[in-house]
C-alpha cells in the first residue's frame, strides 16, 4: 500500500521542529500504543541527541494491557522513560507528571550546578498526527489550550503551554516522514487513524487489517458481524455491508461506506483492546 502523505504544513513543521530543539530541554514522543513500531519517529535519535527523552505510549485503553507492559519494559531497556496514558482520563495525570519530574530532576540538578535557579523546564512533545499530542497536554494543563479533533493534522503550528510548576511544554503538529518504506508501518498508520483517510483506498486497508485481526482478535470479529467463519474481507464486507445497511442508491453494497465503518470499529476500540505490533518487533536502529 502506497502511503505519501506529506502535506506543505509537515514539511514547514519539521523544519520547525529541528529549529525548536535548540530551545527545549526534553523530548516527549507521544507514541500510539497499539503500534509503538510504526508510530516512532525514526529520524528523532538523531534529531534529538543529547537531550532528554521520554515515551508515552498514549490511548493505552485502547491497546492490550499485556502489550502495553511489554513495550513498556522494551523501552525502559532502552533507557528511555516511557509511561502508558490515556489522555482522555484524568487519572493518568499524576503518572505522567511524576516521570515528567524524575526526567526533569537531572536537568533541574545542573541548572543548580551553574548557579541558574527556578529556569522551567522546556518539553517539545511531538509525534505522528492524531496520536493524541494536544489532548496530552490538554489533559496534563487540565485545560483545553491545545485545539484537539479526531482526524490528523489537526494542530498546524507550534503553541507553548505552561504548566503549574516550572514546566512548559510545547505542542506541535503531528509529522509523518516524506517516504514510508515498511508497507507494514504505512499500513499501520493509515489503520491507526495518522494518515489522511483522502488519499487511502479504503477498502484496500480495510481488507489488509481483516487479515490481520482474522489472527489477533477472531472472535470478536466473529462476534461484532455476527459471522460463523472468518471468511476473506471481500466476502466478509458484504455480510457488513448488509448488516449495517451501507448500501448505495440500486442496493449495491457500498463498499467504501462498508470499509470506513470497520475502519472506525477499529480506531475507536469497538473491536477490544488489540495492539497491531508486538514489542519483538522494535528494530535497533529505532
Ligand atoms: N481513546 C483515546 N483517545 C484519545 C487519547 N488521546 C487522544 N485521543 C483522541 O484522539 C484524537 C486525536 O487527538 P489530538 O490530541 O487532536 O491528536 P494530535 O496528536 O494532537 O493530532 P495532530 O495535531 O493532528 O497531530 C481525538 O479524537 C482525541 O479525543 C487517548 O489516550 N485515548
Ligand atoms: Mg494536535
Amino acid at each position: 500500500m502506497d502511503v505519501q502523505w506529506y502535506p506543505g504544513h509537515m514539511t514547514k513543521a519539521r523544519r520547525a521542529m529541528e529549529q525548536d530543539l535548540k530551545l527545549v530541554d526534553l523530548i516527549i514522543e507521544v507514541l500510539d500504543a497499539r503500534i509503538p513500531r510504526a508510530s516512532r519517529n525514526p529520524e528523532l535519535a538523531r534529531l534529538g541527541a543529547g537531550k532528554l527523552r521520554m515515551i508515552v505510549l498514549n490511548k493505552a485503553d485502547l491497546a492490550d494491557p499485556a502489550e502495553n507492559e511489554r513495550w513498556m519494559k522494551a523501552f525502559r531497556a532502552e533507557g528511555l522513560t516511557p509511561v502508558c496514558m490515556d489522555s482522555r482520563a484524568v487519572s493518568s495525570r499524576r503518572a505522567l507528571l511524576q516521570a515528567l519530574e524524575t526526567v526533569a530532576a537531572a536537568k533541574r540538578e545542573r541548572d543548580r550546578a551553574r548557579g541558574i535557579l527556578n529556569r522551567p523546564v522546556r518539553a517539545m512533545v511531538v509525534g505522528v498526527p492524531n496520536t493524541g499530542k494536544s489532548t496530552f497536554i490538554n489533559c496534563l494543563s487540565k485545560k483545553a489550550s491545545a485545539k484537539t479533533g479526531n482526524r490528523p493534522g489537526v494542530t498546524r503550528s507550534n503553541q507553548w503551554i505552561r504548566l503549574d510548576g516550572q514546566v512548559e511544554l510545547l505542542d506541535t503538529p503531528g509529522v509523518l516522514w516524506p517516504r514510508i518504506d515498511d508497507q507494514a508501518d504505512a499500513r499501520h498508520l493509515a489503520a491507526a487513524g495518522s494518515v489522511n483517510d483522502r488519499i487511502l483506498n479504503l477498502p484496500e486497508l480495510a481488507a489488509s487489517l481483516w487479515n490481520e485481526l482474522c489472527v489477533l482478535a477472531p472472535d470478536t470479529l466473529r462476534e461484532r458481524y455476527g459471522l460463523e467463519d472468518l471468511p476473506a474481507y471481500d466476502k466478509a464486507s458484504l455480510a457488513i455491508s448488509a448488516s449495517r445497511g451501507a448500501l448505495l442508491a440500486g442496493g449495491e453494497p457500498d463498499l467504501e461506506k462498508t470499509a470506513g465503518l470497520f475502519l472506525d470499529d477499529f480506531r475507536s476500540g469497538k473491536l477490544g483492546r488489540i495492539t497491531l505490533e508486538r514489542c519483538e518487533e522494535l528494530p535497533d536502529h529505532k
